[in-house]
């Protein structure tokens, strides 16, 4: 089952005025190519692309001139946590305050994981997620469903989300043993509702059962830092549970599976046989996987690891004695090898921010009770960016993995994810000719005491930022306001073989 849904652009009532924005003298990336061309606005709709100088001034309210510059789909972020509840907190980025980041960090679409754990009701979980968004947002929004409970209730609510609610794909779990943790047998029913409604699974694939050993044994030696969190999650424990997951999905009827928050080289190998056997299955990774290593993060001494704490855990580089990649490198050479390979489709950020004080330190004495995760909303644009000029992906490939692939896996292509007549006026100026310094108190606007990127310098600049016509980003300046961002009701996946 699939659709393609039309754009759905909003416009101003009968007579009043339609703002005109022209964006000129640009080069426009696609995931076709980079082409100099001018970009015209009409209130909040993208009208037409022309050759550089096509489009006069005159009649245009708003001229933007990104001479040198490049002008790129406004980002779409398919994997954020706004205001979790996890480890006895919550995520400390507020919708309001994360859509905010997002705007700062060129993402114009954010897809959150709205939840309901074991013993909840999905539309209570649902209403809330709802309420907590609702009138809060700068930029756009929609949800993914979490099924922490699958039960008879909750696979009828699948399909009704599914058919009314614009919420066409559900998270599992097969990790976090009693709260979000499904078994095979219930993986299996929910994988088939899926098949049935059109939808997509996405998967958090770990093996918990094994990792919850692991981590007992662990403390039981009085191993107790946050690197201890990295080694109780050994990849191939990430890369049985993608195997799994896989072969579930098949039984299930070819159901679209999509892996979330890839970090393992073994883990993408098997996505990638998946997908050779031209199987429905996808997967996406996030910046920490792609740049930051154990040895650096997890490892420091003391309690300072917390900061990097996550789930699927941040690796070894070379010398994780569980995988040896298959060109003999680590885990990091792979996953950008995947993501040229379209072995990973998607980056994701998996923002899920902490703060250190109050938060991480939940877990001082004892890793396993530091809550899991990292913010990055705001970075990932730039992070992704800094692998161009690095030399890992092309110009069209950025653009493809974090404006496009997500919009149109998701099902809100061409609405978002392209600059194209009739697609939303979400779109970014991008200035390679600068550089961005990531850090507390440089360039850091989500709701968090540190920055797991604290120091990093990128080459390029979130320049300007619109969404749907309006500027957020401007001369450094948030332009935007709360209460902008609109609900987002998805289709199918248009992404399927
Ligand atoms: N992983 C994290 O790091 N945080 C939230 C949930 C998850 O799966
Ligand atoms: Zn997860
Ligand atoms: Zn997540």
């Amino acid at each position: 089952k699939r659709h393609r849904e039309a754009s759905q652009g909003s416009v101003t009532g009968k007579g009043s005025h339609m703002a005109k924005t022209l964006i000129k003298n640009g080069k426009v990336i696609s995931t076709t190519g980079v082409i100099a061309q001018d970009v015209l606005i009409d209130g909040e709709t993208i009208t037409a692309l022309g050759a550089p100088g096509f489009f006069t001034d005159e009649g245009c309210d708003t001229i933007i001139d990104a001479a040198g510059k490049y002008v790129i789909p406004g980002g779409v972020d398919v994997h954020t946590h706004m205001e979790l509840p996890f480890g006895g907190t919550f995520a400390s980025d507020t919708f309001e305050t994360g859509t905010i980041a997002a705007a700062w960090g060129g993402v114009t679409t954010i897809v959150d994981m709205a939840v309901q754990r074991y013993g909840e009701n999905v539309f209570d979980g649902l209403a809330e997620w709802h309420r907590k968004a609702g009138g809060n947002c700068a930029v756009d929004y929609a949800f993914h469903q979490i099924i922490g409970g699958v039960d008879d209730e909750s696979l009828k609510a699948m399909t009704y989300l599914t058919e009314h609610e614009g919420i066409s794909s559900f998270k599992l779990f097969m990790a976090y043993p009693g709260v979000f943790y499904s078994d095979d047998g219930q993986i299996l029913k929910a994988m088939q509702t899926a098949a049935e409604c059109g939808a997509v699974i996405m998967m958090h694939a770990e093996n918990g059962i094994a990792i919850d050993v692991l981590v007992q044994q662990a403390l039981a030696r009085n191993e107790t830092d946050p690197k201890y969190h990295s080694y109780t999650r050994p990849s191939p424990l990430e890369a049985e549970a993608t195997h799994r997951a896989i072969v579930l999905s098949h039984v299930a009827g070819n159901v679209p599976l999509y892996i979330v928050h890839m970090s393992a080289g073994d883990a993408l190998n098997e996505v990638a046989a998946a997908r050779h056997n031209g199987r429905n299955v996808f997967a996406e990774t996030c910046p920490q996987y792609l740049w930051l290593t154990l040895e650096e993060t997890l490892g420091q001494p003391g309690f300072e690891g917390a900061k990097w704490v996550c789930s699927t855990p941040v690796r070894s580089k070379m010398h994780d004695p569980d995988y040896i990649g298959i060109m003999g490198h680590g885990h990091q050479a792979d996953l950008w090898k995947g993501l040229r390979m379209n072995e990973l489709a998607v980056v994701s950020t998996d923002h899920c921010p902490f703060c250190f004080k109050d938060q991480k330190e939940l877990g001082l004495g004892d890793f396993s009770k530091i809550p899991n995760g990292i913010g990055g909303v705001e970075h990932r644009m730039e992070l992704i960016y800094q692998g161009v000029v690095a030399g890992e992906l092309s110009l069209e490939r950025w653009v493809e993995t974090c404006c496009t692939t997500p919009a149109r896996m998701f099902g809100m292509y061409p609405k978002k994810g392209v600059i194209a007549p009739g697609s939303d006026a979400d779109v970014v100026v991008w200035d390679p000719n600068t550089k961005t310094k990531i850090g507390i108190n440089d360039k850091h606007h989500m709701n968090m005491d540190h920055s797991a990127w604290e120091g990093w310098v990128i080459d390029g600049k979130v320049d300007t930022v619109l969404s749907r016509g309006q500027v957020l980003i401007q001369n450094d300046q948030f332009l935007g306001r709360k209460g902008h961002g609109q609900f987002v009701k998805r289709g199918l996946s248009q992404y399927l073989v």
